[in-house]
């Protein structure tokens, strides 16, 4: 700190210091000075010109990526009452009961969470989001939802985006009052991949709720009831949707794969009925529904249960949209969707296409379609940002009805294998996870079970072993800790048990639970943490930071390291900030109402003899310099 007050000193800058420089300039050894943000950024601008950032080895060029357009709509015109508007009037109950009377097929938009978290590895940040927030109320205010946080990107937000996942949802509730959010919750694992303390759960909820998350899509990834309950109480005491799913793995039409036939879904349907949920979902995470499948799993479900039905599935055999269809024949209340520019592969199915197909039938979405194209466009510009997160894939591929990775997994899974230096190695690599799916007893695989599969997998390609290999191996083996952890039951307990030998095996003669993992963990004393944390962090934290903390509790002070040296980052474009600006390049910011900063990149300096280049901007008409360490 004392170095970096010296190297940014005005008199220093100068060149006009000598040996009573320090003595002179007391204002040196305050290490706490407090920079503006402007400072702030500067620095992180400075820093993405001379080291780029982690994690991404093709810089595009940010001037070349063009702005996309948001749809104009007339925001000062009444905005179409939708389903949240609804949803404020009636209540839970009484609002699925209208759910279920009507003809329509009712849509969920999954751009903003799921399509993205499967084509894009999870990177969009809030500024592309927030940007077509307003005209999404306005142009899909016919949709069911809007799935909008959770799963993956709780923590990708933190870890890669450095912005705050809450400040994103706030902001996202202002801007879409009319449509029902929607969030994917991991049961008791909440948006991590670990099994937390019930009162962790129940807050996390209870903060999500008040946060603006109307309708929440509970799951358990071995589908283990027992490990939903916690998680499916706190959102019903919120008075928002209970959305219970159940995950759907094997394939119901093939009598050869009879671990989980159509009476096993009907009985988990019947008992999360039960259980108090408001909406029966069935999540196809792997996009391994089959047409004709669908229309029985969704004709069995509704002959069974009362409550609406909703199903999410992945396009990535390409056969997503067929599924969606014969689901919607057989009666299917609502169906996940993403819009066209960020759907299909290992996303969802296009929403457009949906619409346009069942449009004028009697179940006819009555959607705005042309509005939802105009949204579309946009997404297909912001998508080009996003270009070194792709997966590669090119188009669909039935080979995932033999590997069964999850769509959410898969544009994840890839950058893993690579950076394991497998990548040569891919094949092996999702044949691999196939053999370790059936190692483990052909279990469901979502996260975090998915990742358990993939780290085993990513273990023994390393390795070079078969899975048959861990029965004669004769040394012990070190098996990733996410594969103990697993098999003493930390993840909940799997449907017909784990397969007992290689259960022993793996844990090496420690003793599995069977109960509840969140019964074995102590309950959070918060006010406790909040004190270890602001010890830690230095500075006063909030309910929603603490949790942020609680449940990331590595990623978290990263997180707040980035804050305090760079200030909130979010409100820079996202060209610029994954690839930089180049000389000339000018960009405007809006820090905060009323308050934009125009900043230039005039010049990035030589390489000093001390790894330090000067990095020259324009702020707001001024010059301003940076000095940034050249780590390459
Ligand atoms: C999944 O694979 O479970 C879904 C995507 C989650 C990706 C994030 S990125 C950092 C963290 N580490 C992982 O291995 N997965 C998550
Ligand atoms: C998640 O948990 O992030 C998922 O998307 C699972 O499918
Ligand atoms: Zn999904």
């Amino acid at each position: 700190a004392f170095l970096e007050n010296v190297v940014t000193h005005p008199v220093f800058l100068e060149g006009k210091c000598d040996t009573s420089f320090i003595d002179k300039h007391p204002e040196l050894l305050v290490f706490e000075e407090r920079k503006d943000r402007a400072s702030k950024l500067l620095n992180y601008l400075g820093e993405v010109v001379v080291n780029g950032i982690p994690g991404i080895t093709e810089r595009m060029k940010s001037s070349q990526l063009a702005e996309a357009r948001v749809p104009e709509v007339d925001v000062l015109s009444p905005r179409p009452q939708g389903t949240r508007d609804l949803f404020r009037k009636m209540g839970a109950e009484a609002f699925c009961t209208w759910v279920l009377e009507q003809e329509r097929l009712f849509l969920t938009d999954t751009s903003m969470r799921d399509a993205h978290q499967s084509n894009l590895a999870t990177r969009v940040r809030s500024y592309d989001l927030l940007k077509i927030a307003e005209p999404t109320s306005y142009l899909g205010a016919e949709l069911f939802s809007l799935e909008c946080w959770g799963g993956a990107t709780f923590d990708v937000s933190m870890r890669f985006l450095k912005e705050d996942p809450w400040q994103r949802l706030h902001a996202l509730s202002e801007k879409v009052p009319n449509v029902l959010l929607q969030m994917l919750l991991r049961g008791s694992n909440a948006v991590g991949y670990t099994n937390y303390p019930d009162n962790v759960v129940e807050r996390f909820v209870d903060e999500a709720a008040r946060s603006g998350i109307d309708v929440f899509r509970v799951f358990d990834s071995l589908n283990w009831t027992t490990g939903m309950q916690v998680a499916m109480e706190a959102v019903r005491k919120t008075g928002k949707i209970c959305e219970a799913a159940i995950c759907y793995t094997g394939d119901i039409t093939d009598p050869k794969r009879d671990k989980y036939p159509l009476e096993y879904y009907v009985n988990l349907a019947k008992e999360l009925e039960k259980m108090g949920a408001h909406i029966l979902a069935i999540k196809d995470m792997a996009g391994l529904l089959k047409p004709f499948a669908a229309y029985r799993l969704i004709k069995a479900l509704k002959e069974n249960i009362g409550i609406p039905v909703h199903l999410h599935t992945h396009d990535t055999s390409s056969n997503g949209g067929a599924t969606l269809l014969k689901a919607s024949e057989a009666g299917v209340d609502i169906v996940d969707a993403a819009l066209s520019a960020l759907s299909g592969l290992t996303a969802q199915p296009s929403l457009n296409a949906i619409a346009s197909a069942l449009e004028g039938s009697e179940r006819d979405p009555l959607v705005n379609g042309r509005g939802l194209q105009q949204l579309s466009n946009y997404w297909e510009t912001v998508r080009d940002y996003y270009a070194p997160f792709e997966s590669g894939l090119k188009g669909g591929t039935a080979e995932v009805y033999e590997h069964e990775i999850p769509g959410g997994q898969y544009s994840n899974f890839k950058p893993q294998v690579a950076g394991m230096g497998l990548i040569d190695r891919w094949e092996e690599c999702k044949e691999m996870y196939r053999k370790v799916n059936l190692l483990f007893g052909d279990i469901v695989k979502v996260t975090p079970t998915s990742k358990v599969v993939g780290d085993m997998a990513m273990f023994l390609v390393k390795n070079n072993m078969q899975p048959e290999d861990i029965y004669t191996a004769r040394e012990e083996l070190a098996f990733p800790e996410s594969v103990v952890g697993m098999f003493k039951g930390m993840l909940g307990q799997p449907h017909q048990g784990w397969p007992a030998d290689l259960q022993r095996i793996i844990l090496k003669g420690e003793q599995p639970i069977t109960c509840r993992p969140g019964e074995l963990l102590q309950p959070i004393d918060f006010q406790e943490e909040r004190r270890k944390l602001e010890e830690k962090l230095g500075h006063p934290v909030d309910d929603k930071a603490l949790l942020s903390a609680i449940l990331y509790p590595n990623v978290y002070p990263d997180f707040d390291k980035h804050l305090q040296k760079y200030s909130d980052t979010s409100v820079i474009p996202t060209p610029i900030f994954f690839y930089g600006l180049e000389p000339g390049q000018e960009t405007s910011l809006d820090i905060e109402p009323g308050k934009t900063l125009i900043i230039a990149l005039n010049a990035i300096g030589r390489l000093h003899d001390d790894g330090t280049r000067v990095v020259s901007f324009s702020l707001n008409g001024n010059n301003r310099s940076v000095i940034i360490r050249d780590r390459s």
